[in-house]
């Protein structure tokens, strides 16, 4: 059916690395080739992805001489435009190098904090050129195994000094970003500083120019921790701050899986895509993820086809939701408000302070009232089986 086939409208993005995974884990080796960023980008633009995004050593090596990265780059925007192709978003490898090991933003050792800030002004010159708005800061190395070595407080204020003195830049070379900091609770590090939303959230009312700050969640990294991942998106949202989201698939508890978007929990998958939807969120969907280590190059393409096309029918089921009368009916009763109490909550006014003091209220009524979740719920299970 042509309506669950992608297409640029739809804002489906990828990271090199993601699709450019070849299955290397703490316990194997690569298990497949790796593919060239051009190809990457001919592939996913003939599977109707929107853009790529990057780390700057995803497409130009750590080490490459100047003349290099410049012919690199060249051959990869020529591509972009080929395939009309465009990177959104952009970001900083400061994990990989063993120079990182005792943090990037938040290590002890200043010159390594001064080496990571300009590690990231170098990667955010290249992001700009090709275009993209937004940047990524997921701080992997920025925590600890053992408090030990260092005041926490120390690690944020470190933290923030960085992320200052990086939106100093940004100003000054007029490139305008919108930063998104990607909260992670572990792996690779023991524990990571800025573990949930929440925290990054709290974080970047701190920041100097907290305005270009927002946040980039990741449905693997709040599931991983048992976490409600609808409940910190929704709470990005409220605050003005989601400026970007990372999506795949993850069982809670286990170590960092990186599954195709919606290979575990349809549920939560749905809920989390009837909000990105009903909220009318703008950004990039940006698949965070990467095929099995079972797949050749065939299950890579089976992998992001299957991300793409899983969205797109969860997006279809919300709207089946919306218009499933007997799911409305539940809803609009337990949102009723015959006696107007909501319109009195939302205005602190000294009359309605007053009328809320001199109000009987019925506990009895209220608590032996049913509220039909169980149906709810049915409903929407039956809904997501194709039973509706
Ligand atoms: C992870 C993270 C990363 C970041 C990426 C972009 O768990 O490894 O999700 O994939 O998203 O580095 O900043
Ligand atoms: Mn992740
Ligand atoms: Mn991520």
């Amino acid at each position: 059916m042509s309506q669950y086939v992608p297409k640029k409208t739809d804002r489906f993005t990828f990271g090199l690395w993601t699709v450019g995974n070849i299955g290397r884990d703490p316990f194997g080796t690569a298990v497949r080739s790796s593919l060239s960023a051009v190809s990457i980008v001919r592939k996913l633009s003939e599977l109707g992805a929107y853009g790529v995004n990057l780390h700057d050593n995803d497409l130009v090596p750590i080490d490459a001489a100047p003349a290099e990265r410049d012919s690199i780059v060249s051959e990869f925007k020529k591509a972009l435009a080929d395939y009309d192709m465009k990177v959104p978003m952009a970001t900083t490898n400061l994990f990989y190098d063993p120079a990182f090991k005792e943090g990037a933003f938040t290590a002890n050792d200043p010159k390594v904090r001064a080496y990571a800030v300009q590690k990231t002004m170098r990667a955010m010159d290249l992001g700009a050129e090709l275009g993209a708005k937004v940047y990524v800061f997921w701080g992997g190395r920025e925590g600890t195994e053992t408090d030990a070595c260092k005041d926490p407080r120390d690690g944020i204020k470190r933290y923030r000094e960085c992320l200052n003195f990086l939106a100093a830049y940004d100003e000054e070379q007029g490139y305008n970003y919108r930063f998104a900091i990607e909260p992670k609770p572990n792996e690779p590090r023991g524990d990571i500083y800025l573990p949930t939303v929440g925290a990054a959230l709290g974080f970047i009312s701190t920041l100097d120019k907290s305005d270009k700050f927002g946040v980039n969640p990741e449905y693997a990294h709040d599931t991983m921790a048992g976490l409600n991942f609808v409940h910190a998106v929704g709470q990005a949202l409220d605050a003005g701050k989601l400026f970007h989201i990372d999506l795949n698939g993850q069982k809670p508890g286990r170590y960092d899986q990186d599954y195709r978007f919606g290979a575990e929990d349809i549920k939560a998958n749905f809920f989390l895509v009837k909000l990105l939807e009903e909220s009318g969120y703008q950004g990039s969907l940006h698949f965070d993820a990467h095929a099995y280590r079972t797949e050749d190059e065939e299950g890579v393409w089976d992998f992001a086809r299957g991300c793409m096309r899983t969205y797109l029918l969860l997006k279809e089921k919300a709207h089946q939701f919306q218009q499933d009368a007997e799911i409305q009916a539940i809803l609009q009763d337990v949102h009723s408000d015959a006696e107007g109490y909501a319109q009195l909550l939302a205005a602190p006014t000294a009359e309605n302070r007053s009328k809320l003091n001199a109000t009987q209220f019925n506990r009895e009524i209220l608590g032996s009232r049913g509220y039909r979740y169980e149906r709810l719920d049915q409903l929407t299970t039956e809904l997501l089986l194709g039973m509706r």
